[in-house]
């Protein structure tokens, strides 16, 4: 098979980068490279190339312009956790709740498989910055990937191209991002619509030498290496050393009815209607307060020089879940998916538009299901995959705020911690300072939901919704955490929500969508001192009267069923805890025993059953 020669374009200056892509070129001997510059027309023709290739297919222009669905193989639908390896040099270091394979052996495995895994394909050379290009908070990667899939959903998802490479220079600061689908193409060997390797899976992170390696799939955060691997597993060991913090948290704004901006990050694990959270609408009744998104996903915080946090988001557009976005539960997600937005595992409709369950809307009589089959409401299956998705351009976000690429970023004046519970914690609390309010995010967990791991109802604990994405030692991230309220003189009051505690019959007690504004607009009243709370057993809460009920018939007696304490619940919740600190026991923050005691003491100083006061009566 013959190997391509390398023609760098000329306003690439930087020697790493030239000797990195050389050698990777060598090892991987495919037969062509294209360096992306990111220009529509390149998107356009790798488009056209995808629909001749049979990945794509091109939706109906009148009612998806310029959109595409592509159908993954079924072996190759989601991120693969058991796959995802931290390779320090110390295991140590990687921690218990990572997987870890010695550095050494595992270049040894890489390179057997990468070498000549091209053979027969393009290599495209992917220049990306995740954040504007230019901020001091940004950072540049480049991934060299085999797959056209990748560099189309990667122009969208982070700022592409030549004005990357233009920005980088001659400096040798970047990430390399190796990527290959693992099978090669035989000469004449036909392709196949979503190449993979359906038996050998790996997405590696070395953080010593800051870079990653992924091998076999084409799908969402294995491929698009500037997301989870990046900006977020890499990203939070250089946070770590450079003392700034990456974090997997959606950013808002709230802009109250005088005009007065508030931003917002929030930390929800999957299935906890975060991308819904990012783009609130408030319901009626609320006048004049409005939201704003800044990112649905990661959020990079940086302390500025007058003691705050300041937050950019690293991403540039929008990997959203499809199942049950609709107009109700996500008007601006979907009108940001109108068009230029690329579908992966969604269904068909007879006349070239998507579909999913939980679309507006009757399920068409017919529809081409995610795997190509023909498909019908009594036909027992569903129609797209629960882990489909939507790559969209943040900028068709309506409710997009004007600061969202700010290259300074945006100063965070609550940061909000938020599982599914279905008993036990209450709607929302405001730990009594920075190190309770990291004891929450560490200890914050979320019930099982069908589609992840584990037994349904059980409780997964999802320290700050890092779990799958932490760098490092999960310990040592809770002493960065301790370590970054010491080192801002201001920083973001911290907060713990959880919109899905039920009653006795099962049954939801908060509406939730739209209403969960009621319970922002309380946090950001609270962090510009405008709103009054009591004290809880588990930190400051508002009574009944402190919350905006204004449009929505909701009884002082069911918002104190929402807020209630119950002492009996927390020791089993306390020892829960333990078992996640004994895991981590080598490297566990010392604060954390004496905040568990003194969690412990404030159950005992309360009544067994804890119910909110009325505000009149505790005053
Ligand atoms: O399954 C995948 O490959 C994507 S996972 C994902 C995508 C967008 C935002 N968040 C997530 C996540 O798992 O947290
Ligand atoms: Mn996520």
């Amino acid at each position: 098979m013959m190997t391509a020669t390398v023609e760098i374009p000329s306003y690439v200056r930087s020697e790493r980068l030239k000797t990195w892509v050389n050698e990777m070129v060598a090892l991987c001997k495919p037969a062509r490279v294209h360096w992306c510059d990111g220009s529509q027309e390149e998107y356009d023709d790798l488009c056209d190339l995808l629909v001749a290739n049979g990945t794509f297919t091109r939706l109906n222009p009148e009612k998806r312009p310029n959109s595409f669905l592509a159908r993954s193989h079924p072996s190759d639908v989601a991120r693969v956790e058991d796959r995802t390896y931290i390779c320090s040099l110390n295991q140590d270091d990687a921690g218990p709740t990572n997987n870890w394979m010695n550095p050494v052996k595992m270049h040894g495995i890489l390179d057997g498989l990468f070498d000549g895994s091209m053979s027969g394909r393009t290599m495209y050379v992917i220049p990306f910055s995740m954040g504007p290009i230019g901020s001091p908070i940004s950072y540049i990667g480049y991934e060299i990937t085999d797959s056209a899939y990748v560099a189309v959903n990667m122009r969208i998802m982070a700022r592409m191209g030549r004005r990357v490479d233009e920005a980088l220079g001659e400096s040798d600061v970047f990430i390399p991002c190796a990527h290959t689908v693992g099978q090669p193409l035989e000469f004449g060997q036909k392709d196949i619509a979503w190449p993979c390797n359906p038996d050998v899976k790996y997405i590696v992170h070395f953080p010593e030498e800051r870079s990653i390696w992924s091998y076999g799939s084409g799908y969402g955060g294995n491929a698009l290496l500037g997301k989870k691997c990046l900006a977020l597993r890499i990203a939070s060991v250089l946070g770590r050393d450079e003392g700034w913090m990456a974090e997997h948290m959606l950013i808002l704004g709230v802009e109250d009815p005088n005009g007065e901006k508030t931003y917002v990050a929030g930390a929800f694990p999957s299935a906890c209607g975060k991308t819904n959270f990012a783009m609130l609408i408030p319901p009626q009744g609320l006048d004049g307060w409005k939201v704003t998104t800044i990112g649905d996903d990661i959020a990079w915080l940086k302390p500025g020089e007058d003691g705050r946090l300041y937050a950019i988001n690293p991403e540039a557009g929008y990997f959203g879940v499809a199942p049950g976005t609709n107009y109700k539960t996500n008007p601006n997600a979907m009108k940001s998916i109108e068009s230029n937005t690329i579908f992966t595992n969604v269904a068909l409709t007879d006349d070239g538009d998507v579909w999913w369950e939980g679309m507006d809307g009757a399920a068409p009589a017919h529809a081409i299901d995610w795997q190509g089959d023909d498909w019908s409401p009594d036909s027992g299956r569903k129609a797209a995959h629960p882990n489909s998705r939507f790559t969209a351009p943040a900028g068709q976000n309506p409710a997009i705020d004007p600061e969202w690429e700010n290259p300074a970023g945006v100063p965070i004046s609550a940061i909000v911690f938020g599982g599914r519970r279905s008993t036990v914690v209450p709607l929302v609390y405001q730990p009594i300072n920075w190190a309770f309010g990291v004891y929450a995010g560490a200890t914050m967990g979320s019930e099982m939901t069908a589609a992840a791991f584990g037994k349904l109802g059980e409780v997964r604990r999802d320290p700050m919704a890092m779990l799958p994405f932490i760098g490092y030692h999960m310990a040592s991230y809770f002493n960065h955490w301790l370590n970054m309220g010491r080192r801002v003189s201001q920083p973001p009051r911290i907060f713990n929500v959880n919109w899905f505690r039920r009653d006795s019959d099962g049954k939801f007690l908060w509406p939730g969508f739209g209403d969960n504004m009621r319970v922002l607009k309380w946090i950001v009243q609270r962090v510009n001192g405008h709103a009054r709370a009591v004290e809880s057993p588990l930190g400051y809460v508002p009574t009944y009267d402190d919350i905006d009920w204004t449009g929505l018939d909701f009884s002082r007696e069911e918002f104190h069923a929402l807020m209630a304490v119950e002492r009996a619940d927390w020791e089993r919740e306390i020892l829960q805890h333990e078992e996640l600190f004994i895991k981590l026991y080598d490297r566990l923050p010392k604060e954390f025993l004496a905040i568990r005691e003194l969690l412990l003491s404030g159950l005992w100083r309360s009544p067994q059953h804890w119910e909110l006061p009325d505000y009149a009566e505790n005053h």
